[in-house]
C-alpha cells in the first residue's frame, strides 16, 4: 500500500516539507540534508526488527542481518573518530548524553559544563532538564571581551568546585574547542572529561577540527548535523569504559535499538570516510567564513568577531531588532534560521538578541563562496525591512531563483507528483 493512498494527509505534508527544503535557504546550524542512500536505509524493513542487546548477544532470534549493520556501524565509527569503542544505539544526542552522564557520575555529583546562555546545550545542566535535576551544575561561559572560551577561568572554577566531570562542547560556539586544554584541567582536579561533539562531528571526522577522542574519556554526538547522517546519537569512549557505557545505554535507559536508523548510521559513517566528505567539510568552513565576511561587510557584529567552524552568531543589538523578529522576517523571505541568545544577552531565550547561522545544509546542496555573498545580501535586505511585506516577498523571489539552481530531492518531488 502506498503512503499516498494509505494516508494522503501525511503524504502531502511530507511532499510540502520536501518542497520547502528545496525552495528555502536552510541556515539552521544543526540541520543538514541527507543523501538518498541514508533515506533508503532509514526507510528500510529493518524498522521491523527487535534486537535488544548487542551484536552476537541478543535477546531475540533472527538478528543475523541486523548484527551485520550494527557491527559495520561500530567499526566505521571507531575508524572515522580514531577511538577504541563505539556504541551506536542511542536514539538521539540527548539520550547519548543521559547514558554517558549516568555511566560516568553519580546523582548529586558536581558537573562543570558550558552555560546554555553562552552556547551550551539543554542536556548540559539546564534546570528543567534531567541533567540539571540530577546533578549539581556549575557553569562556565565565555570571556566577556573575546567571547571565546577562557581556559584559565575554567581551571579556576574547576579548582574551586572540584567537579567529578567536566563537559566540553556547545551548540552555539563559533570557535575551535581546545580539548587538550580541557584534558589538562581535568587532570589537575581529577575530573572525568566528557566531550559533546554533536555540532562539529563532521569537521572532526574530516580532520578539520581537532579530535576530542584521545583527550576525552567519553564523547557523545548526534549523527545528523555536520556529520550528515540520520537523526540519531552515538557514544565513543576509551575501552576501559566500554562495559559501563554499553550497559547504561541498554538496559540502562533504552530498550530495543532502532535498527533501521543504525543501518543509516552505518552508511553515513562509510560516507564520512571518503575524500568527497573531507572536501565537503572544508567547504562548510569556507562558506561560513565567506558568509561571515559578507555580513561583516554590511556592518553586522558577529559574536567573537567571526568563525572557525560551520556556524556564526549575529548580534542584532545595534540594529534595533530582536532575534525573534529577525528569524520571523527571514522566514517570510524564505531564509530559515533560529533566534539565539548571544553571550551575556539581556533578552530572554524566547526573544534573544541574536540569530545563529550555519552552512552545513546549503553546502550539501552545492553552494559555494559566491552564493554566500548573495545570501549575506538577502539577509541584509530582509533585516533592514522586517515589517515591509513587499520587500520580504521580493527577497523570497530572489531566494527561490537561487535555490532553483541547486536542486534538492528533485527525484522525490517528481516521483510524488506522478499520479
Ligand atoms: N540544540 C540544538 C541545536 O543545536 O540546534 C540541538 O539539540
Amino acid at each position: 500500500m502506498s503512503l499516498r493512498s494509505a494516508d494522503p494527509e501525511v503524504f502531502n505534508a511530507i511532499l510540502k516539507e520536501t518542497e520547502r527544503e528545496n525552495d528555502n535557504i536552510e541556515l539552521i546550524a544543526s540541520e543538514n540534508f541527507v543523501n538518498e542512500a541514508i533515506l533508503e536505509a532509514q526507510g528500510s524493513i529493518m524498522t521491523n526488527k527487535y534486537a535488544e542487546g548487542y551484536p552476537n548477544a541478543r535477546w531475540y532470534g533472527g538478528c543475523e542481518y541486523v548484527d551485520i549493520v550494527e557491527k559495520l556501524a561500530i567499526e566505521r565509527a571507531k575508524k572515522i573518530f580514531k577511538v577504541e569503542h563505539a556504541n551506536v544505539q542511542p536514539h538521539s544526542g540527548s539520550q547519548a548524553n543521559m547514558a554517558a552522564l549516568f555511566a560516568m557520575v553519580k546523582k548529586g555529583d558536581t558537573i562543570l559544563a558550558m552555560d546554555l546562555a553562552c552556547g551550551g546545550h539543554l542536556t548540559h545542566g539546564h534546570a528543567h532538564n534531567f541533567s540539571g535535576m540530577f546533578y549539581n551544575i556549575v557553569s562556565y561561559g565565555v570571556n566577556k571581551k573575546s567571547e571565546m572560551l577562557d581556559y584559565d577561568e575554567i581551571l579556576d572554577l574547576a579548582k574551586r568546585h572540584k567537579p567529578k566531570l567536566i563537559l566540553a562542547g556547545a551548540c552555539a560556539y563559533p570557535r575551535v574547542i581546545d580539548f587538550s586544554r580541557f584534558r589538562e584541567i581535568c587532570d589537575k582536579v581529577g575530573a572525568v572529561l566528557m566531550a559533546d561533539i554533536a555540532h562539529i562531528a563532521g569537521l572532526i571526522a574530516a580532520g578539520i577540527h581537532p579530535n576530542s577522542c584521545g583527550h576525552a574519556d567519553v564523547v557523545t554526538s548526534t549523527t545528523h548535523k555536520t556529520l550528515r547522517g540520520p537523526r540519531s546519537g552515538i557514544i565513543l569512549c576509551k575501552k576501559q569504559y566500554a562495559r559501563k557505557i554499553d550497559s547504561m545505554v541498554f538496559p540502562g535507559i533504552q530498550g530495543g535499538p532502532l535498527m533501521h536508523v543504525i543501518a543509516a548510521k552505518a552508511v553515513a559513517f562509510k560516507l564520512a570516510g571518503t575524500k568527497e566528505f573531507k572536501e565537503y567539510q572544508g567547504q562548510i568552513v569556507k562558506n561560513a567564513k565567506a558568509l561571515a565576511a559578507g555580513l561583516k561587510g554590511k556592518r553586522y557584529r558577529l559574536v567573537s568577531g567571526g568563525t572557525d567552524n560551520h556556524l556564526l552568531l549575529v548580534d542584532l543589538t545595534d540594529r534595533g531588532i530582536t532575534g525573534k523578529e529577525a528569524a520571523s522576517a527571514l522566514d517570510k523571505a524564505g531564509i530559515t534560521v533560529n533566534k539565539n541568545l548571544i553571550p551575556f544577552d539581556k533578552k530572554s531565550p524566547a526573544v534573544t538578541s541574536g540569530i545563529r547561522l550555519g552552512t552545513p545544509a546549503i553546502t550539501a546542496r552545492g553552494m559555494r563562496e559566491d552564493q554566500m555573498k548573495l545570501i549575506a545580501e538577502f539577509i541584509d535586505n530582509a533585516l533592514r525591512r522586517t515589517k515591509d511585506k513587499k520587500a520580504l516577498s521580493d527577497v523570497k523571489k530572489e531566494v527561490k531563483a537561487l535555490t532553483k539552481k541547486f536542486p534538492l530531492y528533485k527525484d522525490l518531488i517528481d516521483k510524488a507528483a506522478e499520479k
